[in-house]
């Protein structure tokens, strides 16, 4: 069966980003199919190849749908494997590290929309914000192994669901130190982010929505 992969524009599309890390990193063979999120008739667009939400990423192996971030996560696991952690109490982790990451958080995406290419931001950092700040960075300076760059040894679920907030502390100018700088590095510098951040830069699309915090 063939994989597609139904993405929102790389600039913004922060769950995109993480479904298209994982499908590369698996090495499986894919298509992309975008779809120019928030424009006009955008939800139908990705409701009529099979996404019941209309939202992306969605994930078509043949005739099959899988919509939303974790499922597709869980399916690519299914069918390739090299998704989670061996260990059973890494993987246990690195599951509840991406759970809370899909389900939570909603305060610091509000206020740092995706917007890769963006960069000297200003956020405007509540009591909230802050708190799902101090939440992420308590988890990259605690979280992992002193000898790896990765949550869990080799690149995974875990580490691709916080790739995006890398990137959300680069545009914000959210200055980092210590391990959680090192982490955030290690995130923006990986190969396929690198490839990911370029086609970003190469779109011209502007989503406004997104564009906040100038000057
Ligand atoms: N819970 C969903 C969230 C997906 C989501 O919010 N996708 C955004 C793009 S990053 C989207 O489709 N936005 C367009 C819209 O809401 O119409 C998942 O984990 O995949």
């Amino acid at each position: 069966m063939s994989l597609t992969l139904v993405l929102g524009n790389k600039n913004y599309s922060s769950w995109s980003m993480r479904a298209w890390l994982l499908l590369k990193t698996v090495g499986a063979a894919f298509d992309e199919v975008m779809i120019p999120i928030y424009s006009d008739g955008a939800r139908d667009q990705v409701r009529a190849l099979g996404g019941q939400t209309g939202m992306v990423p969605m994930l078509k192996d043949g005739d099959l749908a899988v919509w939303d971030t974790l499922a597709i996560f869980e399916y690519v696991a299914e069918r390739f494997g090299g998704v989670w952690p061996t260990d059973p109490a890494d993987r246990a982790r690195a599951r509840s590290y991406a759970a809370e990451v899909h389900a939570g958080f909603n305060d610091l995406r509000a206020a740092m929309p995706c917007n890769t290419r963006a960069r000297n931001r200003r956020a405007v950092i509540t009591h909230a914000v802050e708190a799902d700040i101090q939440r992420v960075l308590e988890i990259w300076e605690t979280a992992g192994r002193r000898d790896a760059p990765w949550l869990f040894g080799d690149f995974g679920a875990a580490d691709m669901m916080f790739a995006p907030i890398a990137t959300r502390f680069q545009s914000f100018g959210y200055e980092l130190t210590g391990r959680p700088l090192a982490y955030q590095q290690a995130l923006l510098s990986h190969p396929l982010m690198l490839e990911w951040l370029a086609a970003g830069e190469a779109e011209t699309d502007v989503i406004e929505a997104s564009e906040i915090g100038r000057g």
